[in-house]
């Protein structure tokens, strides 16, 4: 019996016991992690992990994207850091990234996949099912979808990267869960990964592009609220770029930009402080484990400053950097994440309700297919160190998903 070796891998944070809300102090507190637990994401090779709550009774669960298995994973959580046994999606394609919205707008939390082939829709239906996929045109071998509303008119739209071209292919929703054909924009080269944020201030989302070639840049196209973009800009990151994230570093209200580079000789991740124009000031290098690829935002010690959470694929850790709030931060906390974590993606709880932090997040990577790695067997683990909860004190979490290669 061939067993697989692919494992996710899940992660969380969990704030010290003496910290709660936002500090008063502007004393950096330490973040400390509980004890990783295991789950079966019933998924080969999983690389992307969104979170949500998929079936509305308060408990955040998580959807886990897996290339090889050409599945989605939905896990309900129990609410005590546990899950129940994933039920697997039919996402057809190479499943490379998961995000999450409402595409119908029935209130209900679907589901967006980027397969390499297409965008796969699935609607959810609110109890943590959800219906057969949709597949949508969406570019040239998509790798990454982002949610976003580029129109304005209070229907989610997505923005898909193109990883073989240089193009990001926008689509317009339609409002009950289908989409317009996709519109191809010049990003640059070898887009891996698209995020949302608005960088000029003006109220209308704009897109930011982590270039996986080309020297290490991102794009930034500015919207302009039809649904169509002005002409990129590239600025600086490090080597090999291969996720964005958008939080405010220096509290200037101004977006800024942290980019995971997956160059292996640096392992860096970039921050580029927006100057609130669309344009940004000179990458600041921070180092992080070995081949950074995912990297998402979260405030883990609760002093109000935005702190980053970054999946190292090859040091099997994930990197926490305290946020200093001027743009800068403070070294890396490296903790064990299992194997090849890929993907992280954060979510904070309150008493009262929970956001995600962001939406989604992904990571993949073809280029490790043709260096000659075996993809087959490997054995089915996923695992987590304590869980998304509710408690009545703050909490910010995160998931991880990755596999390892035999
Ligand atoms: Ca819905
Ligand atoms: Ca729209
Ligand atoms: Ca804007
Ligand atoms: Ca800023």
């Amino acid at each position: 019996m061939k067993i697989p070796n692919n494992r996710a891998v899940f992660l969380c944070a969990r704030l010290a016991v003496c910290n709660v809300l936002v500090a008063a102090t502007a004393q950096a507190q330490d973040v400390s992690f509980i004890v990783r637990r295991d789950f079966d994401a019933r998924g080969t090779n999983p690389d992307s992990v969104a979170v949500a709550d998929f079936n509305r009774d308060g408990l955040l669960d998580l959807a886990v994207a897996s290339w090889n298995s050409r599945n989605v994973s939905v896990l309900l959580g129990n609410g005590d850091g546990s899950f129940q046994a994933a039920r697997s999606l039919d996402a057809g394609g190479f499943p490379f990234s998961v995000a999450v919205g409402d595409f119908n707008g029935d209130g209900l939390p679907d589901l967006a996949v980027a397969n390499y082939v297409d965008v796969a829709i699935l609607l959810g239906n609110g109890d943590g099912s959800f219906q057969v996929a949709m597949d949508f045109a969406a570019g040239n071998v998509p790798f990454f979808v982002a949610v976003g509303d580029f129109n304005r008119d209070g229907v989610q739209d997505l923005a898909v990267a193109s990883a073989t071209s240089d193009t990001v292919s926008v689509l317009l929703g339609n409002g009950d869960g289908s989409f317009q054909a996709p519109r191809s924009l010049g990003a640059g080269p070898n887009p891996y990964f698209v995020a949302v944020g608005d960088f000029n201030g003006d109220g209308i989302e704009d897109l930011a592009v982590a270039n996986n070639f080309g020297g290490g840049t991102v794009s930034v196209l500015l919207g302009n609220g039809d649904g169509s973009f002005q002409a990129r800009r590239i600025f600086p990151a490090g080597g090999y770029p291969y996720s964005v994230a958008v939080g405010d570093f220096d509290g200037d209200g101004r977006q800024d930009l942290t980019v995971a580079n997956s160059n292996t000789l640096s392992n860096t991740v970039s921050v580029l402080l927006g100057n609130g124009d669309g344009s940004f000031q000179p990458p600041r290098e921070f180092v992080v484990g070995a081949r950074p690829h995912s990297v998402a935002i979260g405030d883990f010690n609760g002093d109000g400053a935005l702190d980053l959470a970054i999946a190292n694929a090859f040091s099997n850790t994930v990197s926490v950097l305290l946020g200093n709030g001027d743009g800068s931060f403070q070294a890396a906390r490296n903790f064990e994440a299992g194997a090849s974590p890929w993907s992280v993606a954060v979510a904070t709880s309150m008493a009262t309700g929970y956001k995600t932090w962001p939406w989604r997040t992904t990571i993949p990577t073809p280029s490790r297919r043709s260096q000659g790695m075996e993809t087959e067997a490997s054995e089915r683990a996923t695992s987590w160190l304590e869980a998304l909860r509710f408690p009545s004190r703050w909490e910010t979490s995160m998931a991880m998903a990755g596999w390892t290669w035999r």
